[in-house]
């Protein structure tokens, strides 16, 4: 008899994004002629920059070719592409790493996902909430969570609200935690965190010998000089903290699919008797045992992204996206909405008007608007009464929905 990990069962509801996709088919089926407009997932909508189809069309040519032809690559990525990310996302930061510390993968979810099984599973988990989901459930299902009370928080989670009061920023814990979830700038909310936040949280790690799980997806929105775009721009933090990068939205690889994972080699995590190993050598056996590698192509692509026409051609997409976002603060600021975000990020967190839930607000716009947003509970109970609007949708799509939402 095949018994299944019931872990699965404590999860609550279906993943948000499918979840969202299967209101909309429902509303679609009954009103055919409904022009939606998405503002719900962060998904890109730009095409790809003419370096990177450049780079890529070349790479599709070499696999044509039997002297340039390329099977299974190094697990851990092509050295032209860890080279370009050393030499551009870090040592301009002042930040030394090591080709060895730089893991190249299909995406931030899946690694990020994948990272909490070198971990033991007695270790307490500390969660921003309200916060990308995928961190919650992969615990979830990894059975270091109870279950889920009425308010869906799960026991033996740490829940760090981020709320207006506290700008967003997750509080220290007040108990003992092993590991910390952070993301900024952050999903959904917008926030970023100043480099005096990030040092409390280094300090924080270094005082608990915890280690922080830094996701810095959208790292490339970030326009305020004075924040830091990398977790090792704060002293220590190569001892304490995993950063998680992805070309998804920087470069709009959602389709294409290349991201990176830093683990340093100072950072440890402990034996049950009190030993220190190191983490690197655990997560590169993970990486080559269960991950072949990722495309030559979009690897290829991604290296494109350093290149100064690639460089200058993405830095134009993003400046398109926030645009976007700058458009939707300032529509619905004048409307009368608390809105949130949208300057160092590309999502705008908005208040529901009247008090209304997150899901009922997330219909009525729906109904009433066409328009598709994402409904902040679905990223923790702390997102309860907001809704997430991203700015990846086309500019003109954006301008009629702003249009729209003076009928709501
Ligand atoms: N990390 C964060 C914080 C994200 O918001 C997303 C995507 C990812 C990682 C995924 O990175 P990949 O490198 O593309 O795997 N968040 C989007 C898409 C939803 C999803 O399920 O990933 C969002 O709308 O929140």
């Amino acid at each position: 008899m095949t018994k299944i990990n019931e872990n699965f069962l404590k999860l609550q509801a279906g993943y948000l994004f499918p979840e969202i996709s299967r209101r909309i088919r429902t509303f679609q089926a009954k009103n055919p002629d409904a022009n939606i407009i998405s503002l719900g997932i962060g998904d890109v909508t730009q095409p790809l920059a003419p370096a990177i189809i450049e780079a890529m069309k070349k790479a599709v040519i070499d696999m044509g070719s039997v002297a340039n032809f390329h099977g299974y690559g190094p697990e851990h990525g092509y050295d032209f592409l860890i080279n370009a990310i050393i030499e551009n996302d870090f040592k301009n930061r002042g930040i030394e790493l090591d080709k060895s510390e730089i893991f190249i993968s299909d995406g931030t979810k899946c690694d990020i996902g994948n990272i909490q099984e070198i971990f033991g599973i007695d270790n307490t988990v500390a969660i921003s909430d309200p916060v990308y989901p995928v961190y919650v459930d992969s615990n979830v299902m990894a059975g270091r969570t109870g279950q889920a009370n009425q308010n869906g928080q799960y026991d033996k989670l740490i829940y760090m609200p981020c709320t207006a009061e506290n700008n967003f920023l997750p509080d220290l814990p007040d108990t003992e935690v092993d590991i910390i979830y952070l993301c900024f700038p952050n999903n959904p909310t917008g926030a970023v965190a100043p480099k005096e936040v990030l040092s409390k949280w280094v300090d924080f790690a270094h005082k608990n010998k915890a280690i922080i799980l830094f996701d810095a997806a959208y790292e490339a929105f970030i326009t305020d000089p004075d924040i830091p775009h990398s977790i090792y721009e704060i002293d220590g933090a190569k001892e304490v903290a995993i950063e998680f990068r992805s070309f998804s939205k920087t470069a709009g690889f959602t389709g294409v699919r290349c991201a990176f994972t830093v683990v340093p080699k100072q950072l440890k995590a402990y034996t049950k008797d009190g030993r220190a190993l190191e983490v690197n050598p655990l997560w590169n056996r993970r990486h080559c045992t269960k991950f072949n590698g990722t495309s030559y192509i979009s690897q290829a692509g991604a290296a494109a992204t350093y290149a100064p026409e690639g460089k200058k051609q993405t830095r134009q997409i993003i400046n398109i996206y926030m645009s976007n976002a700058a458009l939707i603060r300032t529509s619905l600021t004048k409307l009368g909405y608390e809105v949130y975000g949208g300057v160092n990020a590309p999502y705008i967190w908005v208040k529901t008007p009247n008090g209304l839930s997150s899901w009922d607000f997330f219909d009525r716009l729906l109904t009433k608007t066409r328009v598709v947003g994402t409904p902040g509970a679905g990223f923790g109970p702390a997102g309860e009464g907001y809704l997430r609007l991203s700015a990846f949708a086309k500019p003109e799509s954006v301008k009629e929905a702003m249009e729209r939402f003076t009928g709501v």
